[in-house]
């Protein structure tokens, strides 16, 4: 039995959770399905994992560098108290539920929701799913931060989570994945140009509500990415100028504010001029490294997706990492970081003006990869104008709802941050609340509820809707 057991936690853990690796077999897959040679299969496999590889060095290096500075930031305002970043979250809910001896059950919820995600598209033509979910590390991290939530607020009885509860949340986990990246498949295929994927992220019901909203909000011909800037204004037409431009101006003034003596850099080859100025452009560097990360590896799954799209599980569509989007806007990502950066800045300090008992420390990932995404999108629809509201509003969001939902599952010490996502700070912490007052039969309901979205999104484009607008 503990064979058994190892060898599914192994499974999930070091195959289902490592995107690189699933991603690579889906692609190997998909060319085998197209009948490619095993040797052209197996390059595929390479390039896609090479390529998610190079993102993720590109993604790292942008935490390792930016995190810090916005970390010290807080810091000198004497904040101590929550941070909302999804590595928070998910180590408060692995470090909990490891105290009460449930953290092996995070691998049942997670493969729970994912089967079942594949029942609904192996489905579709009933459930009018065809997104596949198969980002890994996000896979891994709502399981766990679910999990404890809805536990704290349902059980929350010191003993091991209940089997009904992990199957429940399994299932609701499974059916926001589905819905969820089901959901912005058309507007993805019009941010990306109809590249046939779609985004498996935090924020899948809030880009479907901002893209809509965007459209009112802006002009989408005032696009941040071909705004053409005249005289010396021109050399922000290139993104790698304007990435490292922009940044040096907002964030070397944080640098500035926060004080040289709080970095520890070498003085001896830097001055804190030139510090800053390099720290800055590592923003433009690792940009870089995720866009020929996300082109490599997007262009394998485009081609050979359409092996399962057409032969396996017809006109389905694979739900990949956020920063996918990137390529085709980017410049988008920085709005997003900027103006939700004065977003949440806005709303902490309201915590602490009004003396809330949360308090909130800001996160790099919920800053630059949710409202990146989000900036992405908005611009699409609402050009310059909703690229930088949206990511506003979404930082004020971002903060009060996690602060709100945190209250209610403050207490054991391991406790640390919260998501801080978009549909974290939103939908989850509803469920979250509304389940601490009503119990488990809210995520039951929700199910059937949520399952009625794509329905609905089937009525209004039938007549592509299977296609998923490649072919157009
Ligand atoms: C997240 C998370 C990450 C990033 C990554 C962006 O929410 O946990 O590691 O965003 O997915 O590429």
């Amino acid at each position: 039995m503990d064979l058994v057991l190892n060898v599914f936690m192994g499974f999930i853990n070091k195959f289902l959770g490592q995107a690189p690796l699933l991603l690579g077999t889906v692609v190997f897959i998909g060319y085998l399905l197209l009948h490619k040679k095993w040797y052209e299969a197996l390059q595929g496999f390479i390039k896609t994992f090479v390529g998610f590889k190079i993102l993720q060095v590109g993604t790292g290096g942008l935490v390792g560098t930016f995190r810090p500075i916005i970390e010290k930031l807080t810091a000198k305002y004497g904040i101590d108290a929550f941070v909302i970043d999804p590595y928070f979250g998910q180590t408060s809910g692995t470090e909990y539920l490891d105290t009460i001896n449930s953290l092996s059950f995070v691998g049942y919820v997670m493969l729970i929701a994912f089967a079942f995600n594949i029942f609904l598209v192996a489905f579709r033509k009933q459930s009018k799913i065809r997104a596949l979910f198969i980002t890994g590390h996000i896979m891994y991290q709502q399981s766990a931060v679910l999990l404890w939530a809805l536990y704290w607020v349902i059980e929350g009885t010191g003993n091991t989570v209940s089997i009904p509860l992990i199957i429940v949340t399994g299932l609701f986990l499974g059916t926001y994945w589905s819905v969820g990246s089901n959901l912005i498949i058309e507007p993805t295929q019009e941010v990306s140009d109809g590249s046939g994927f779609t985004v498996g992220h935090q924020q899948m019901f809030t880009t479907f509500i901002i893209y809509h909203l965007s459209k009112k909000i802006g002009n989408k011909d005032s696009d941040v990415n071909t705004i053409k800037a005249p005289g010396f204004l021109s050399i922000f037409n290139d993104n790698i100028v304007a990435n490292a431009l922009i940044m040096t101006v907002f964030v070397g003034a944080i640098m500035l504010f926060i004080g040289a003596e709080n970095f520890d850099y070498n003085r001896n080859q830097y001055i804190f001029a030139t510090y800053i100025w390099e720290q800055c452009a590592y923003f433009a560097v690792y940009i870089t490294i995720v866009l020929t990360g996300v082109r490599l590896f997007v262009s394998e799954l485009t081609a050979s997706f359409h092996g399962i799209s057409n032969k396996l599980l017809k006109g389905s569509v694979p739900a990949v990492d956020c920063p996918v989007v990137f390529g085709f806007s980017p410049q988008g990502p920085m709005y997003g970081f900027i103006f939700g950066f004065f977003g949440q800045l806005i709303g902490i300090l309201t915590l602490v003006a009004i003396g809330s008992p949360i308090l909130l420390i800001a996160g790099f990932i919920c800053l630059f990869f949710d409202n990146g995404t989000l900036a992405v999108y908005a611009n699409k629809a609402g050009g310059r104008r909703a690229a930088a509201i949206v990511p506003f509003l979404c930082g004020l969001i971002q903060v009060f709802g996690s602060a709100l939902v945190l209250s209610y599952l403050v207490g054991p010490p391991e406790v640390i941050g919260w998501m801080g996502m978009m549909d974290w700070a939103t939908f989850f912490a509803g469920t979250t609340i509304l389940s601490n007052y009503l119990g488990i039969i809210v995520p039951i309901v929700l199910i059937p509820i949520l399952l009625i979205i794509p329905q609905l999104q089937y009525r209004r484009y039938k007549d592509t809707y299977f296609s998923t607008m490649r072919d157009l």
